[in-house]
């Protein structure tokens, strides 16, 4: 177990993120629940993780599955009570595992009490917890765009205004500008950090200092003022843990939002390295092939960039993307190798690594009929595409490629109905494939991705190299090869990953020879890297 006392106990930790709609069904209503969690605990205990980022479980009307917050301080009904979360937080931490709660702070849903007060006057005094500007009907304030379609504009006419919603219709945006709105979110954090939780995920938080009239969305002018205040008032205080969601973030930007100072955030998601498979300048549906030398790059860039000066998040799955042995690896005859290979990539690096539900199985993509798809965004994108023309053919292709319910199929525990997930009917498609890809079945096998990935966090925790060692790419035009090494000065790390379905010659570096294997995914060793194979050899300076 961690020592959490210790301030910045988050660098050696591994982290898993729940989506609790889709983990665990215990009342047969078909969602999952928090009854459902506590019932997985042991489960996550024997995988060896430190700590749950646990995606929205407040009230809501679930518009965007919780992303939509209309109570900060009370449970969604379907979920639990409130005593099922305070007895979750407690049997989490009895099993060294910390709660990290998902915490929408950049808008409400418009179901929210502050929104309703807002709706009813000019005057209201929640109404400037919102962002409004006068209009008439026809002419929104400006061209600006939701993320998930249509204008980011939506007018209330008995007011003669609009309000501002960077998301759905649904997710009005917070007024950062109003010191009152802080400060209500600032006491709200008190209020988890009273029943125990060991910090935050922070939805969109580079999005909060929005400036609409100059078309400003991530990185507005007061953005780290108001970091460091969230900070020094609510999470500091507490001695809380926090994780930035920031699409706009770039190293320079991610050196400010997690300076080791603790200032503004522990650490920072940043997507550079989700992006590189999409047009520049196009949508997430815009797909092109990923270059493998662009991706060695960019994580170099990362890894180099924020080195004792900043701390980062790594991962490759989570709630709003494909998943990743779909994405990067291959999901037929080589999906455990690959899925295992991509692990070893991800977790040889520097960085606090996020594991995405049933990313320890080797989950793969699903692909549904148009109706049987519940995201709104995917619902919206397929609307607006057939409207601009696009064929229903290659919609759907994109849709299978990058739509977020490829990650929010039901957690496959066991071979049976629902694959165990729940007794009732399922409020998303279970994944067909959960006959061969379920956590029954990786249990009893010692070579599932289970307990690779188990090893994977073993051995960050054993070797102080994971967490400390600097960071140097080989190879880093190879199209086939990703290849590093981690060092200190007494202990060295060789990550090889071979991310083709072919075999490749390769020679070690002279100074890892004779180094020692730490983890495989193949089992004899070969002078040749066979399809998909990772390895990570260790040496230490003082041992030889
Ligand atoms: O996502 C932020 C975000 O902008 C993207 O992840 C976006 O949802 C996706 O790329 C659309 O293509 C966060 C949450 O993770 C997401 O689930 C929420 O829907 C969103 O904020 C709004 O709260
Ligand atoms: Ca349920």
């Amino acid at each position: 177990m961690l020592d959490k006392t210790k301030q910045d106990w988050w660098k050696s930790a591994v982290f898993y993120q729940i989506y609790p709609k889709s983990f665990q069904d215990t009342n047969g209503d078909g969602i999952g629940d928090i009854p459902g969690i506590i019932q997985r605990l042991d489960y996550l205990e024997q995988l060896g993780i430190d700590g749950i980022w646990l995606s929205p479980v407040y009230e809501s009307p679930q518009e965007d599955n919780g992303y939509d917050i209309s109570d900060y301080e009370a449970i969604y009904p379907p979920f639990g009570t409130m005593a099922d979360m305070e007895t979750l937080i407690r049997e989490a931490e009895g099993r060294g595992i910390s709660i990290i709660m998902d915490l929408v702070l950049n808008h409400t849903s418009d179901e929210h009490r502050w929104f309703q007060e807002a709706l009813k006057s000019r005057d209201n005094p929640y109404h400037n917890f919102y962002v409004w500007r006068d209009g008439n009907p026809d002419v929104p304030p400006n061209d600006m765009r939701g993320v998930f379609g249509g204008s980011a504009w939506t007018y209330v006419p008995h007011l003669g205004q609009y309000y501002f919603h960077q998301f759905a219709v649904k997710q009005p945006d917070l007024n950062w500008d109003n010191p009152a709105v802080r400060e209500a979110l600032y006491k709200m954090i008190r209020f988890w950090a009273d029943k125990g939780v060991g910090g935050f995920r922070l939805d969109v938080i580079d999005q909060i200092a929005k400036v609409p009239d100059e078309k400003i969305t991530a990185n507005g002018p007061r953005l780290h003022e108001f970091l460091r205040e969230l900070s020094e008032k609510a999470f500091v205080r507490n001695g809380l843990v926090s994780v930035g969601e920031a699409w706009g973030a770039n190293v320079e930007r991610a050196k400010q939002f997690s300076a080791p100072d603790g200032s503004e955030l522990s650490m920072v998601f940043q997507f550079e390295h989700i992006c590189l498979d999409q047009k520049p300048g196009g949508e997430k549906w815009d797909t092109i092939p990923l270059r493998l030398p662009s991706l060695k790059q960019c994580f170099e860039r990362w890894q180099t960039g924020l080195h004792n000066c900043g701390w980062n998040s790594l991962f490759l799955d989570n709630h709003d993307l494909p998943r990743i042995v779909s994405r990067w690896g291959n999901d037929n005859e080589y999906r455990v190798a690959s899925a295992k290979m991509l692990a070893v990539m991800l977790h040889g690096m520097q960085g606090t690594p996020y594991i995405y539900q049933g990313e320890e199985l080797g989950m793969t993509n699903i692909r549904l009929p148009i109706e049987k798809y519940v995201d709104l965004e995917i619902r919206n994108v397929y609307q607006e595409r057939l409207a601009r023309g696009i064929p229903e053919g290659e919609i759907l292709q994109s849709i299978y490629a990058r739509g977020r319910d490829n990650a929010r199929t039901p957690m496959q525990w066991t071979n049976g109905e629902n694959a165990g997930f729940t007794t009732g009917i399922p409020w998303l498609s279970v994944n067909p494939n959960y006959n061969e890809i379920n956590a029954e079945e990786a249990l009893q096998n010692p070579a599932s991705t289970f307990y690779f990935y188990q090893k994977l966090i073993a051995l960050r925790k054993q070797y102080p190299v994971f967490r400390d060692g600097s960071f140097n790419l080989l190879l880093p035009e190879d199209e086939k090869i990703f290849a590093y090494t981690r060092d200190t000065e007494q202990e060295h790390l060789l990550i090889i990953c071979n991310f083709t379905a072919g075999s490749i010659p390769f020679d070690r570096p002279k100074e890892f020879e004779s180094a020692e294997l730490l983890l495989s995914n193949y089992e004899a060793e070969s002078n040749e890297l066979r399809p998909y194979e990772a390895q990570i050899f260790y040496r230490n300076e003082g041992q030889s």
